[in-house]
């Protein structure tokens, strides 16, 4: 089955890839990345200055998912921006992530990663773990103002990573945002921000930051993640192109994106957990699941979810 998709123009061998932050802080991370099953290079949001992020135990996995509060460790953009042509040589596109610790790092990062030509840009609106520091895809205003700022300084097309939303007024509120921002692409979504697992044996919160809150991912989030995506998918009628990341741990779960509206396919918590094997093993599976249902191409079923 050919599991090729196109998103904004730019062709991906496979429709499933990293998320950022699984996998892909450092170059021998990211050269993995390029000579795996994976149909994209999608590196970790990257700040101006190298970080080691926060303290440890950081993440955290369990039988439905995961919790991890990394504070955006990283190599920092002048790391990452020398490190893209190389990656683009492994044949297939490289996706740099830009975050920032303040609105005005976004725009110095992006451009000059911009320079080295990654094949698309993603804006991570939606980091849950900087002390202090809410999520900014949560103020449609500052979302805005920075996005049209990054638009302005650069030439690939952009993405934008958001947070989950729980309300339709929300939705239509970044939807009207996004549709004025020059946006390519989205990402939906990141973590679910702000999430706190216990251990009931020891008593005790499983990672150390902000006193165990952290972001979840994995199978517990996917009703969340599939919910964002059909949400978004409908409001720009089936003409934004979107990675659907949340809760994806087999070829079903990926096959559920794409009748919501996805056009390809983004692996955290399950990546981590397994390693590179599992761009492989989902490969397989979607193709049996297309090959049961009858879809020739992933095309098909593209956003064909049917309602009551
Ligand atoms: O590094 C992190 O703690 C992190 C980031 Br930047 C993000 O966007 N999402 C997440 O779950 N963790």
């Amino acid at each position: 089955m050919d599991l090729s998709t196109t998103i904004a123009g730019v062709r991906f061998p496979s429709c499933f890839m990293n998320a950022s932050g699984a996998l892909c802080v450092t170059r021998e991370e990211l050269l993995a990345l390029g000579r795996s099953c994976a149909g994209a290079i999608v590196t970790k949001s990257m700040t101006v200055e190298p970080r080691d992020g926060n303290s440890t135990p950081r993440y955290y996995g369990f039988s439905g998912g995961s919790i991890n509060s990394m504070g955006l460790p990283n190599l920092g953009y002048r790391a990452y921006a020398e490190l893209i042509p190389e990656l683009k040589r492994l044949g297939k596109p490289v996706i740099a992530s830009v975050a920032g610790l303040c609105e005005d790092d976004f725009p110095t990062i992006a451009a000059m990663i911009d320079a080295a030509k990654p094949d698309l840009i993603e804006v991570n609106l939606s980091c849950p773990n900087i002390p202090g520091k809410p999520q900014i895809g949560y103020d449609a205003e500052a979302s805005e103002r920075l996005l049209k700022r990054v638009r302005k300084v650069i030439t690939v097309p952009m993405g934008v990573k958001l947070p989950p939303y729980f309300d339709p007024a929300h939705h239509s509120a970044m939807g009207a945002v996004i549709s004025r921002c020059g946006v390519d692409f989205l990402n939906l979504i990141n973590s679910v921000g702000n999430g706190l697992v216990v251990d009931p044996e020891r008593e005790v919160v499983v990672i150390k930051p902000k006193g165990g809150f952290g972001g979840l991912g994995g199978s517990i989030i996917k009703p969340v993640a599939l919910a964002n995506v059909r949400a978004f998918w409908k409001i720009f009628e089936g003409r934004m192109p979107i990675i659907g990341t949340g809760g994806v741990v087999n070829g079903v779960d990926a096959f559920e994106h794409l009748l919501c509206g996805a056009s390809a396919v983004q692996i955290g918590t399950v990546l981590v957990e397994e390693g590179l094997g599992v761009f492989r093993r989902l490969e397989t599976e979607l193709t049996e699941q297309l090959d049961k249902k009858g879809y020739k191409k992933l095309e098909d079923c593209r956003g064909k979810l049917k309602e009551l």
